[in-house]
């Protein structure tokens, strides 16, 4: 009788069991969305590619995520990435803090113009308090963060002058994107700008209907906008730089066993530490081989001295301090004593 209870205890066990997995199991989604505004081969692309790779093994296939690269989960508007995440559209993205500021107005802190001098600064924003202060407001939002990444330091190219001070911008059309504060900056240096997402930018650079824009080299780069859209004439300034963040929409979140989350994490950290280093490459000194790579292409690149720098700042100074109140007095503080003591 013993055994036979034995042999009943160890089948139920097993059917209870199983039932557990397929419950689990029918609680997951056989495909997770995963946003980007750039596919591969920009490194934006590539972390997107890596983060689904690494939590397929991490999750021993248990979380399957596809990547949706050119915004297409919101018809390639990607002002409109964050709102569709907190809605579901979206399970996961990589977003700049560019693209989602309109709707998390703190994120706007990386684009003050000059705020940050170096990567050194960006690091000392996204790796200490400030960082942590815009992850607990993403939190309030019905996302979880997990990682940061990178866009990059924005430089400025057109089709038309070669760019030393702010008077060279005048009435250049210059595409911006994301905040206001971008239409801000652009009108205070007499150019004009205007706003459109990046799958109109590249149509519209290469028509001549605007004349210049901002991206990191990187970008600039694989786009190979020096041909594709006659941006002859570079500007390094680095007035403003747009980290990527790597999240998962909160419900979904909630949706994993502990230790699938715990993966997941473990993935974001891993592809964002990795996208950091492809978006640096070539582009911090000494080795400063991009730059020299885009000069090769006939490229005629100016590099700003601090002096020349300084008058762009000048010219953008009313900006910084209408949006350092708009974004938080408080903030903008930490931010600037944390770049102070880097
Ligand atoms: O649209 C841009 O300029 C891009 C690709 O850099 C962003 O998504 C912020």
């Amino acid at each position: 009788m013993k055994r036979v209870l034995g042999v009943l205890f160890v089948l139920v066990a097993i059917v209870a069991f199983g039932f557990a997995q397929a419950v689990q199991a029918a609680d997951y989604k056989a495909e997770y969305k995963l946003s980007t505004v750039l596919g591969k081969p920009f490194p934006w692309g590539v972390a997107g590619e890596r983060w689904v790779e690494l939590i397929k093994e991490k999750t021993n296939g248990r979380i399957n995520v596809k990547l949706y690269p050119g915004t297409s989960l919101v018809g390639g508007d990607q002002t409109k990435e964050f709102t569709a995440i907190r809605q579901g559209a979206i399970d996961l993205a990589i977003g700049s803090t560019i693209n989602w500021s309109p709707q998390v107005q703190q994120l706007n802190i990386f684009a003050m113009p000059f705020l940050m001098p170096d990567y050194k600064a960006i690091d000392a924003l996204t790796g200490g308090e400030v960082g942590k202060e815009l992850f607990k407001i993403l939190e309030g939002k019905d996302v979880v963060p997990l990682a940061w990444g990178e866009n990059g330091f924005r430089e400025l190219s057109n089709s038309k002058v070669s760019i030393r001070k702010p008077s060279d911008l005048k009435g250049l059309k210059i595409r911006v994107v994301g905040s206001p504060l971008f239409l801000e900056t652009f009108t205070a240096l007499g150019a004009n700008p205007t706003q459109m997402s990046w799958a109109d930018a590249v149509p519209a650079l290469s028509s001549g209907a605007v004349d210049g824009q901002e991206n990191p080299l990187t970008v600039y780069m694989a786009a190979k906008l020096h041909s594709a859209a006659n941006q002859k004439n570079l500007t390094l300034w680095g007035y403003v730089a747009d980290p990527l963040i790597f999240v998962v929409n909160k419900e979904v979140w909630n949706s994993w066993t502990p230790e699938d989350r715990k993966a997941v994490s473990e993935a974001a950290l891993q592809a964002g530490r990795e996208n950091i280093e492809l978006a640096r490459k070539g582009l911090v000194a000494p080795d400063e081989s991009l730059t020299r790579e885009i000069e090769g292409l006939g490229v005629t690149v100016v590099k700003l001295t601090e002096a020349e720098k300084a008058e762009f700042r000048k010219a953008t100074r009313d900006v910084y301090d209408k949006w350092a109140k708009q974004i938080g007095a408080e903030l903008v503080k930490k931010a600037e004593a944390a770049i102070a003591g880097r």
